[in-house]
């Protein structure tokens, strides 16, 4: 017993003092939960917290839709990967981008693709492999996100591999002293790989646009944050580079979480060169749908489900007088009838002619089968 109270004192001692390390290092900006009467402080106009609460609900009831097609109705087959409990990233960091922005984003793309305004009808058609889809229906749930015309011109399923390829886009946009940023969302795994550490040091080094978007959900499929990595948060590694960094502690708050990314943002376009926000956050399913993410603690996960970002934001909003409760079951209503089209709609609509499929494999579209037996 008497052990148990001195680990437990130890343990809150080294929690401080880790803490106070954050706090003191200047080069790290801890953002706390900004309370609700600062939110028109920050610049928020009623209509984009609207729009921020409206596009975190899209996203679930989309991705809720998703695993009922894969779980219970057997419609969906093929990886997918949830953003279930994230929104709050999305919506956050999207809401202070200007559409002209570029995004890069990954396998768990569906909500930064709805933030960005991507049709949930495409990205449906896209998930049952129809033309229709985002991709013509052939990159399925994976690569769904992507669409040049919403400037999203990658979903890799590479863990990493955003990375460099925004370093690729942020040079281009220097170059052509465009006013416009590159954003790249990758996981907390993706930053132990040597695609992260390469890019992230080419980046500071050419002080390019790019603002490096981590979204600590504590896993790598079934590997705990902590037991792959040793450092005091994964904005000290932005921080080393030579970044101006931020680490969102509650990355469940879309309004920390847009904070974050408007100031940084503005830092970057200012020609200050790259910045890093880390977000904590966590997925409420599994790494994909057929993940019953049985390797979490039952405590770990009932203290994130209590934060839920929707609920949360939509009681913040109602008290504020910016949404009520009628108006957000409207929301939800009109959601259900558009998923309820999308699916019917991506059931009828045909798969790519066998032939057309050569046209996308290189650019030019010379290529064909056959010819190279
Ligand atoms: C280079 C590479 N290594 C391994 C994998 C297999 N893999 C797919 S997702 C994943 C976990 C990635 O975790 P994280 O970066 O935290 O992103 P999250 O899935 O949690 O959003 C791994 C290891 C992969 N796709 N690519
Ligand atoms: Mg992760």
């Amino acid at each position: 017993m008497h052990a148990a109270n001195c680990s437990g004192r130890g343990f809150k001692v080294i929690i401080i003092l880790l803490a106070i390390i954050i706090a003191m290092n200047p080069s790290i900006e801890v953002v706390k939960e900004v309370p609700v009467d600062r939110y028109r402080e920050l610049g928020l106009t009623d209509e984009r917290l609207r729009w921020m609460l409206r596009k975190m609900l899209e996203a679930r009831r989309f991705e809720e839709m998703v695993e009922r097609l894969f779980l219970v109705e057997g419609k969906l087959i093929g990886p997918a990967h949830l953003y279930l409990g994230e929104e709050a990233v999305a919506a956050g960091v999207i809401g202070a981008l200007r559409d002209d922005d570029v995004i890069v984003t990954t396998y768990r793309g569906h909500g930064h693709a709805i933030a960005r305004g991507v049709s949930m009808k495409a990205l449906m058609a896209e998930l049952f492999g129809k033309i229709t889809g985002t991709c013509k229906g052939l990159s399925g749930s994976m690569h769904s996100a992507l669409s040049v015309e919403h400037n999203i011109p990658m979903a890799t399923a590479i863990v990493g591999s955003g990375i460099p390829i925004a370093c690729g886009v942020g040079l281009a946009l220097k170059y052509r002293k465009e006013d416009r940023i590159a954003v790249v969302f990758f996981g907390d795994g993706a930053t132990n790989t040597g695609a992260f550490n390469e890019g992230v040091n080419l980046a500071a080094v050419w002080k390019l646009p790019i603002l490096f978007v981590c979204e600590n959900n504590q896993y790598a499929l079934s590997v705990p944050h902590r037991k792959s990595f040793a450092g005091e948060s994964i904005a000290a590694r932005g921080a080393c580079y030579g970044m101006k960094s931020f680490l969102v502690e509650d990355g469940n708050d879309v309004v920390a979480v847009y904070y974050a990314a408007d100031k940084a943002a503005e830092y970057i376009r200012s020609g200050n060169g790259p910045a890093f926000i880390e977000c904590r956050t966590y997925r409420k399913k599994g790494h994909g749908v057929y993940d019953t993410a049985w390797y979490r603690p039952r405590e770990e996960v009932e203290f994130w489900m209590k934060r839920d970002p929707i609920d949360r934001f939509f009681k913040k909003l109602k008290s504020l007088g910016i949404v009520s409760e009628d108006e957000f079951r409207r929301w939800d209503e009109e959601i259900a009838l558009i998923l309820e089209e999308a699916v019917k709609e991506a059931e009828e609509a045909p798969v790519m002619p066998f032939d057309e499929m050569w046209n996308y494999l290189y650019v030019g579209g010379d290529a064909r089968y056959g010819e190279w037996r």
